[in-house]
């Protein structure tokens, strides 16, 4: 019998394509034992893989350091975290959540800012998140202004088996992005409006593409807030490292237990730095939107 390592990058109907370490893609079955467990195989697992002659089974998962439900998919590197000038109106608090929560989750989030022919907003936004600390992208698949800009930074990013996936509400141009990048991934694209109530009992498969320099981008139709929310969520002590904009300055706050809500301003280095404009106030009001949900569903933390 023939063991092997590698990862999973396809799973469909109990047989999993696993990409093994001396680059062969295997079919694979899985072991009892794994598909038992509450938490199945998820795309993006590494795994270990034995084979003999009647072929290849998945016999062990290694541990993940992150993963998202839906679609099932671990080990993310890279979010894409897409939003709109306009067409939809971007709602910031939304953008942070999915920031905060990739930065929890060990994730690299990247800001990408779609539809620049649509509005002049989209400075407005590169500047918020620039000031945040994020790599912002600013781009117009109708145009082409930027997308070059974005495919070599997918590119220069996604090596060595590294995971990207897009992220943002429905309508922004993920898709249309996605597949200006990589032709072949043919994602549907449309109007939001045509596209409700179509495709929404179809279970949706994720499948992870290979970019070229070793690394994988998901060909999801990307991720939206709704599948965040059974994402390992943190709690109200780790929110704050999870604004690393904002987390800098906390330490300086007069009193370490400081909630940066307001009260207290003069003692607040977080408020002061938003006064001196070194810290953006849309952030520090998702920082307490998100502050304040936490709070609620632990009272005593
Ligand atoms: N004006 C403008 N419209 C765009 C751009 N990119 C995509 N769209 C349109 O926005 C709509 C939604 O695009 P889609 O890629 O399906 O969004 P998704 O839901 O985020 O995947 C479609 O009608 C696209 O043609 C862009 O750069 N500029
Ligand atoms: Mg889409
Ligand atoms: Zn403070």
């Amino acid at each position: 019998m023939e063991k092997n390592k590698g990862r999973v990058i396809k799973g469909l109907g109990g047989i999993y394509d696993v990409l093994c370490e001396d680059g062969q893609t295997v079919s694979c079955r899985a072991r009892g034992n794994i598909k038992r467990t509450d938490d199945k195989l998820f795309v993006g697992d590494f795994v270990t893989v034995s084979t003999d002659k009647d072929g290849s089974v998945i016999e062990s998962v290694f541990e993940r350091k992150n993963s998202l439900i839906r679609p099932p998919l671990s080990n993310i590197d890279y979010l894409f975290i897409t939003l709109a000038t306009e067409k939809p109106t971007p709602i910031l608090s939304t953008v942070d959540k999915m920031t905060a929560i990739a930065v929890h989750n060990d994730i690299t989030p990247v800001i990408i800012i779609t539809k620049s022919d649509c509005s002049d907003l989209c400075n407005e936004y590169r500047r918020i998140y620039e000031n945040a600390g994020f790599d912002t992208l600013v781009c117009s698949s109708y145009t082409n202004d930027g997308v070059d800009a974005v495919r070599d930074y997918v590119f220069s990013h996604l090596t060595d088996g590294k995971i990207g996936a897009f992220a943002g509400a429905s309508g922004v141009g993920k898709s249309t992005l996605m597949n200006a990048i990589f032709p072949s991934l043919s994602l549907e694209t449309g109007d939001v409006s045509k596209k409700i109530g179509r495709g929404k009992h179809t279970t949706r498969h994720v499948q992870l593409y290979a970019v070229g320099n070793g690394g994988f981008l998901a060909d999801t139709p990307g991720f939206s807030l709704l599948d965040f929310e059974r994402f390992d969520f943190f709690e109200l002590s780790d929110l704050i490292s999870a604004f690393p904009d904002l987390c800098g300055h906390s330490v300086n706050c007069r009193y370490a237990d400081c909630t940066h809500s307001g009260e207290g301003a003069e003692e607040c280095a977080v408020m002061r730095a938003v006064k001196d404009g070194l810290i953006e106030k849309s952030r520090l009001a998702s920082y307490r939107e998100l502050y304040a949900t936490l709070k609620s569903k632990n009272p005593y933390k």
